[in-house]
């Protein structure tokens, strides 16, 4: 039956809906390739569950540690920075995205920071229409094949952890969102003296029973019920 074998493949894809940011992208142009500039994980595609929000492999995914091959791109303050999902995929989940940022300490170059110091939020993007977080096509990051934010002029120059992060929250009342997060290694010159905050751990942003990571957003969710999990996003 025609509908039948819709059906099962309309299921086949949203079961393989994952995804990876595996490309920078600076000022509309992609520079290098997959994972020249961005620390590769080892769980490719795949998410992680909640149990990750008390790991610091929450800060740039399983297996993605410092010292390996990535390389570090050279940019500057108020520079456009896209995270490109690779393999001709799409965020085809509901749910929050966030770009958090975290200097090297000085002398340290970002290729061999672990992530330990401190972290702020810069961007974070939630509900185009907070009156039905309920319905997929509510998420503004739905169905883009991107996550993309303006690195603030005030920003201190220095070298820096950009993690970008997607939270597929489908899953979510059963204790299952899904934690997609990706770290590029960026040398930022800036003339900014701004200073970046709040600041927070990882792990330390979340908890697995954050409202925004136990979000049930199957059972008629109220309006404007979504709150989004992790610090405040820095207003230089
Ligand atoms: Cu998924």
């Amino acid at each position: 039956m025609k509908s039948a074998t819709l059906t099962a493949l309309l299921a086949a894809t949203v079961a393989e809906g994952h995804y990876v940011f595996s490309q920078l992208i600076v000022n509309g142009e992609a520079v290098g390739q997959e994972y020249t500039y961005i620390r590769k994980n080892s769980n490719t595609i795949m998410p992680t569950l909640p149990l990750i929000v008390d790991s610091p492999d929450l800060r740039c995914n399983l297996g993605a540690k410092p010292g390996n091959t990535t390389q570090t791109y050279a940019v500057n303050a108020g520079d456009t920075i896209r995270f490109k999902v690779g393999g001709n995929r799409i965020i085809e989940h509901p749910g929050p995205g966030f770009v958090y940022m975290s200097k090297a300490p000085e002398g340290t170059g970002v290729a061999s920071y672990d992530g330990s110091g401190d972290w702020f939020k810069v961007y974070e993007i939630g509900l185009c229409d907070p009156s039905t977080p309920g319905n997929d096509a509510s998420w503004c990051a739905w169905e883009k094949d991107h996550i993309e934010f303006t690195i603030p002029k005030q920003i201190p120059a220095g070298e820096y952890l950009v993690r970008v992060e997607h939270i597929g929250i489908h899953d979510a009342f059963v204790g299952r969102a899904q934690f997609y997060m990706e770290c590029a290694q960026l040398k930022i010159a800036s003339d900014g003296s701004g200073t970046p905050g709040p600041l927070a751990k990882i792990p330390g942003i979340y908890k697995a029973t954050d409202p925004g990571i136990e979000f049930d957003k199957w059972n008629n969710p109220k309006a404007n019920s979504y709150v989004m999990p992790g610090p405040a996003v820095w207003q230089p």
